[in-house]
């Protein structure tokens, strides 16, 4: 007999994406959504509130959220911690890229060229850096950290992506990231890159659970 979907997607490994950024969600579901797998989201736990992100760089942020969703779901969870870094600003907004100054990301954007005016600079190269861990109950069985290198481009550009890649130009592809399709971002991106060494590692993860 022919297993029902459900009853096939039950005996697949589970693994707990840990994000609470559809945006991030989107290119990595991308990326594992056709493994055998079953990727859960933090839909799954509508009772856990975001950990406080108070490490310094992004691989401590990635571990730090790794952990703390993985002790409080019981899951095999992957977490990762992103953002931008802009040279000319001394690697600003970095890790605080989701909460930096201002709501919306036109504010956002706003403040970075103020900051960059101040500075006699109307542009700078910047990258883009994801830090990704893998843990489940009290050890951390994988990670890894990827960058993308661009420049910053203002007026902001394109309709694709999320976050700041309506500034973040991509000289090989002369767009930014948001004028590219959602493929070519992935395929080049530094969340592209880290997620798709957690694919081909998966396997030995999977193992060690
Ligand atoms: P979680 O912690 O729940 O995963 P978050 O959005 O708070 O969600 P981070 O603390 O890692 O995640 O902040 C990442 C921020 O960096 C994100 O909100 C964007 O502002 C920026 N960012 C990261 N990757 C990006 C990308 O591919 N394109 C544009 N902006 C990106």
């Amino acid at each position: 007999m022919i297993p029902k979907p459900t009853e096939i997607s039950e005996h697949r490994p589970r693994v707990l994406v840990a994000t609470t950024n559809p945006g991030k969600l989107r290119e990595i579901h991308k990326i594992l959504g056709h493994l055998p797998i079953q990727l859960v989201t933090l839909d799954a736990y509508p009772s856990i509130s975001d950990p406080e992100e108070t490490g310094t760089t992004f691989a401590e942020n990635a571990k730090l959220k790794a952990c703390y969703y993985a002790h409080s779901t019981n899951e095999l969870t992957v977490a990762e911690d992103s953002g931008l870094e802009i040279d000319a600003l001394d690697g600003a907004p970095g890790v605080r890229s989701a909460r930096f100054n201002g709501e919306s990301y036109q504010e956002k954007f706003r403040t970075i060229s103020k900051m960059l005016h101040e500075r006699g600079r109307t542009t700078s190269t910047a990258r883009f850096v994801c830090a990704v861990a893998v843990w489940l109950k009290d050890s951390m069985i994988w990670e890894t950290i990827k960058t993308v290198e661009g420049r910053l481009k203002l007026p902001p550009q394109g309709d694709h992506g999320f976050g700041y890649d309506p500034i973040f130009y991509y000289p090989p592809y002369g767009r930014t990231l948001a004028a590219v399709s959602p493929t070519e971002k992935a395929a080049i991106s530094h969340r592209g890159q880290a997620f798709r060494a957690l694919r081909t590692d998966l396997k030995h993860i999977l193992a060690k659970t």
